[in-house]
This record gives C-alpha cells, structure tokens and sequence, in this order.
C-alpha cells in the first residue's frame, strides 16, 4: 500500500499523458488545433445526445489520448516496458503489421492500463511497435549487421530512469515529492531529438522503409503521434477539412452506421515537416527537414466478442462495407447482445464495454497513410520469414505477460457483477 504522500500509479498516468500532450503540441502546433476542434466537437455531441457518456464519462474521454511509438530492438522494447509498468501500463494484443495488406517492417504491441477502475480513471495507452530486423524479406544479412551495430550503441532510456520505474511499479506510486521529476524525465525520453542526423545511413534505411530509418536512423525514440478521441468523427473531419487541413482520404475502421458503434474508426492528416539537422559524409552539418509526425484522432465504440469480430472482419472484406453492414449487424444494443456479438457489462445492453485496443488494418493504414515513400513491398521476393516473431516471443523478449485483449473484455463484464 502508499503511504498518504503518495502519488497512485493512476495519478502518475494522468501527469504522465499530460505532459506527453503538452510536449507533442509544443513540437506539433497542429495537434494542439486538433485537440480544441476535438474537445469542441465532443462537448457540442454531448449537449445533443443524453447518452453521450455511454462509452465512458465527458472527463475520461476528454483527457483521453493514445501515443505510438517505435523502438529498435527487444532490449529497447523492454525497457520501455519497465518504464510503462510505473504507469500501470501493461501490454495487451500482439500486432503483426507485416501481414498487412501495405505491409510495414515491425512487429507491436499496446500497453494499457487493464481493470475497469483504471481504464476509467484514465486509459492512457501507447501503441508500440519494434522494428522486425530479424525479418530476412526486409533486411538482408548485411544491412542487418549494419543495424544491430547502430542499436547496440545508442540507449535510448537513462538506465537509472528505468531503475526507478521499476520500483515504483513495484511500490504502486510514487512519493509527492519525486513524482515531478520521475514524470517529467519519462515524458523527455520521447522528445524530438536535436542531435544531427547522419544523412547517407538515414537515406539507406528509408530505401528500404520509411519506418526502418525513422527507427534506427537515429539515436533515440520520439512520439510519432498522440491521438485524441472524439465522439463523432466524421464532425470532426468536416470541421478540420473546413479549417484547411487535408485529411487522409478516408476514415479507418468500421463505416459510419446507424447501429451501436463498434471498435475504433481513425482518421489522421500529415504534419508539416520539422527541421532536423543532418550530417554528411563529409562531416559537415546542414539544416533540412523531415515528415514523420502527424495528426490522428479516434472514435471508439463497442468492444466485440470472437464472433462479432468474425462479422466484422466479413463486412469489411466487402468492397463497399458502409453498403452492406446492416447484413451483418443489427440496429440495436439489445440484438447486439442477444446475438453474442458484442460485451455487456452484467450482459446489460445499456452498458457497453468499450473497445480499448487497435485494428491492424487501420494501424498499417496510418503508417503507410503518412510515408513519404512506399517501398515497403515484400512481394514475390520468394525469401521465407524465418525470423520467427510471434506474440510468445515477444512475451519471452521482454519477460512478460502479453494480455489477451478478449480475456480482459469477458472479465470487464464480470467485474460489475461483484
Ligand atoms: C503506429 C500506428 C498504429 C494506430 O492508431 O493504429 C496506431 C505508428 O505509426 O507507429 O497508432
Ligand atoms: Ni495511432
């Protein structure tokens, strides 16, 4: 237990997510525009619909943001780990972004706070993703090496910052008085660096990706986007297109419909370009810039069971989904429920268990949406994916856990019950 002074990992969470947002829109003015057009949105929905809150309270989903980012190696990504576990952060799901359709070289997870308190209190959660150098379609043996050299020497986490972290996950909190400190230094560990860029290694990796090199063409992480939610995005994308901001062609995810909403719909537009400065081989330093950090934002909807998501996955393999949804589901909670398809706290169908996780599809669709180039094809190559990444790997890699999101959503239900 912490003493009375103590600050609870769920205060830590909340300063924490605040001060990746007050450090995002320092870095990133657009987001700072999205976020007011967001929280505008959603206090207008909220004063039309009286069940506006269904999906949690005004405050939750005000302050409610996910953050991506991408780490290089497994000792990278379990560190980041340690450092999360002071937050009450855990990983949930295992993504596999190779096996999309626009296929991107990483391997991800997502850590999250898990019990219905905490998601309420605040559900901060950060998209992770690890680059799959191991994968021999992305890169081949010597260009690996290469790679493995460059991660090997950079530390992307104070080694004494993950120290503390891990006693304060262990402690569930944090003296007042450190917490200042110990916050402000895990949000400064995902600034946009200043150091220069070696410009022809930069370059090499972007041949192959866009994300490889924005993973270990330099030396140390950032947030790629933090993303707030909203309870009507397609409000949201008029009134940012409206303001001139060129949003990407289409909203991720499930189509717009008149039923309970369900999973997650995403939309995102392109930052500008930062200045970066970059180094030649020649050893001199010039200042040019780089397009790796953009706007998302999301709306999120009703969590659904194996056989909703089998529904799902049937209505999007559709070429018009938005056409045929309602072959595949129904108009209300209560046949939502009745047909299994989504949860229910106490199987009520007025308390919908929100979905908290990420879609594959709409995840690679958001970082191939925002690449300045496209070059990630693994087709036809004929090589074979030895690398043997798998979500039991990943849980080996960083020695722990990786929850299964469905497990967490049955036993949301259940918690009400007690
Ligand atoms: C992560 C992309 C996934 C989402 O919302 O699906 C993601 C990244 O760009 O690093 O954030
Ligand atoms: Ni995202």
């Amino acid at each position: 237990m912490s003493s009375p002074k103590s600050l609870p990992t769920w205060r830590l969470r909340e300063r924490f997510a605040a001060g990746l947002s007050a450090m995002y829109g320092s870095e990133v003015p657009a987001y700072t525009a999205l976020v007011e057009v967001s929280t505008q949105v959603n206090r207008d929905y909220a004063d039309r619909h009286p069940d506006a809150q269904r999906l949690g309270s005004l405050s939750r989903v005000t302050a409610e943001r996910h953050g991506a980012i991408r780490v290089g190696t497994p000792e990278e990504l379990a560190a980041v780990a340690d450092l999360f576990s002071a937050f009450g952060m855990v990983p949930v799901g295992y993504y596999d972004l190779r096996d999309a359709v626009s296929p991107v070289p990483v391997v991800s997870t997502a850590f999250r706070p898990i019990d219905g308190d905490e998601l309420a209190r605040n559900p901060f959660r950060v998209f992770t993703s690890m680059l799959a150098l191991k994968d021999p379609r992305f890169f081949d043996a010597g260009l690996r090496g290469r790679v493995q050299t460059f991660l090997e020497c950079r530390q992307l986490f104070d080694p004494a910052l993950i120290a503390r972290a891990r006693v304060v996950a262990a402690d569930g909190g944090c003296d007042v008085n450190g917490a200042d400190d110990f916050v402000a230094q895990a949000v400064a560990a995902f600034a946009l660096s200043h150091q220069p860029i070696e410009k022809s290694w930069y370059d090499e990796l972007s041949r192959v990706s866009a994300v490889a090199a924005d993973i270990a063409g330099v030396a140390s992480t950032h947030i790629n986007h933090l993303t707030p939610r909203v309870l009507d995005i397609d409000e949201l994308y008029r009134q940012m297109t409206a303001r001139g901001v060129t949003m990407i062609d289409a909203i991720q995810g499930p189509p717009r419909c008149d039923g309970p909403a369900v999973l997650l719909r995403q939309t995102s537009f392109r930052a500008l370009a930062e200045p970066r400065l970059f180094r030649g081989d020649d050893g001199t330093v010039v200042e040019g810039s780089l397009r790796v950090r953009f706007g998302e934002v999301e709306a999120r909807g009703v969590a659904l069971t194996p056989r909703g998501r089998e529904r799902y996955d049937a209505a999007m393999a559709a070429a018009e989904p938005a056409k045929v949804w309602e072959r595949y589901f129904p108009a209300t909670d209560d046949e939502m429920a009745a047909q299994g398809l989504a949860y229910y706290r106490d199987g009520d169908p007025s308390k919908p268990v929100v979905y908290e996780d990420f879609l594959p599809a709409s995840a690679a669709g958001i970082f191939r949406s925002n690449l300045d180039r496209d070059t990630e094809t693994i087709a036809a190559t004929g090589i074979v994916d030895d690398s043997g990444y798998s979500m039991d790997w990943m849980a080996g890699a960083i020695g722990r856990h990786i929850h299964d999101p469905y497990l967490l959503y049955e036993s949301l239900c259940k918690e009400a019950l007690a």
